[in-house]
């Protein structure tokens, strides 16, 4: 009996070493651990021998079978482990998933810009609807009933009253009607016109506009602020002119311009060989749009100004097609 008993331990063991799975390691269970198995076999076999042989037989049977379940418990954690942890699973040696990081949109970038140069200077940001009536787009703003940017062919009516807004100009009204002078606040914001899509116009895009109005505010405020705009975005070597121009909210009007940075006002590509860019519009604002939102215009004056992001994020970065900002072609925005 005694070698019975050395031989079932010899046994377990090896079958034990041997197993690799769940499945080998339920088949040793069977085989030696459960009601059936060899060592319950064992205890069956001592009850039919000398009552005086019992309590050793018990006994080296009771450490067998101890043993084996703490030896076989011990293996199936180990067996477990390896399995959660997937040695075979993993390779560790494989490089990892790289996890691509975005970029902001240049024309974001622009805004961003253009929002912390006039922020810097006093100004606050306003933003207001896109769906407009026809008098904060136009009306407020000066325009005469018959102007031709009403026509169905520039403007996007929704119905005869209300449309898409066609500059944030009405959001500076709606700031005016609210709030009275100092007003010193930009708007930026999308706008949209009725145009055929081209590499130099858009039917939605992005604008930035202006406005300061106080007491004594003059021209000369105009072009000190815009100039002192343009040194720090276009950088401190351009030159700067201003051109007479119209606007129906503003007069005088001013077009702005600064000489091409890329040929030093040689005349390129970049500028039609004419040496100067267009920067923005601007024009100290008209006293029947100041009366419209109950003004005093013997007391206040102000300047407003106005620029397309697509056009000023393209003088900057060489940009030149405008509808490229749109296509979200990660080759193109990579670059920014
Ligand atoms: C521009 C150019 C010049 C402008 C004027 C006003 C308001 F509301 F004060 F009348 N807002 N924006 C303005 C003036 C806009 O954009 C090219």
């Amino acid at each position: 009996m005694n070698a019975r008993i050395s031989e079932a331990r010899a046994s377990f063991q090896t079958a034990l070493e041997k197993a690799q799975t769940d499945a080998d390691l339920d088949q040793v269970r069977v085989q030696f651990l459960s009601r059936s198995g060899a060592i319950a076999n064992l205890f069956e076999e001592m009850r039919s021998l000398p009552v005086a042989e019992k309590p050793a037989l018990g006994k080296l049977l009771n450490v067998l079978k101890f043993e084996a379940q703490a030896a076989f418990d011990e293996k199936k954690r180990t067996l477990d482990a390896s399995t959660v942890r997937g040695s075979d699973t993993v390779d560790l040696t494989l490089p990892g998933r790289p996890r691509p990081v975005g970029t902001k949109h240049p024309l974001m970038q622009t805004i961003d810009d253009i929002k912390r140069i006039f922020v810097s200077m006093g100004f606050s940001v306003a933003t207001g609807p896109e769906i407009e009536t026809d008098y904060y787009n136009f009306g407020a703003l000066n325009f005469p009933a018959d102007h031709p940017a009403r026509d169905m062919q520039d403007t996007f009516f929704i119905s005869k009253d209300i449309l898409l807004r066609t500059h944030t100009s009405p959001v500076q009204i709606r700031t005016m009607e609210k709030q009275n002078p100092p007003v010193r606040e930009i708007m930026p914001g999308r706008v949209y016109r009725n145009e055929a899509i081209s590499a130099r116009s858009l039917v939605s895009f992005y604008q930035i506009e202006g406005l300061y109005v106080d007491q004594g505010v003059t021209f000369s405020d105009l072009k000190g602020t815009l100039v002192a705009f343009a040194r720090q975005f276009y950088g401190n070597d351009v030159r700067f002119k201003f051109r007479p121009t119209f606007f129906p909210f503003t007069e005088p009007s001013a077009d702005m311009y600064i000489s091409c940075f890329l040929c030093k006002g040689k005349g390129c590509r970049m500028c039609k060989q004419a040496g100067w860019l267009e920067i923005l519009g601007s024009g100290m604002v008209h006293p029947h749009v100041l009366k419209n939102v109950g003004y005093d215009t013997e007391k206040y004056t102000g300047f407003a100004f106005g620029m397309g992001i697509e056009r000023t994020a393209s003088l900057r970065y060489g940009v030149d097609d405008l509808r490229l900002y749109y296509e979200n072609d990660v080759r193109f925005l990579k670059q920014f």
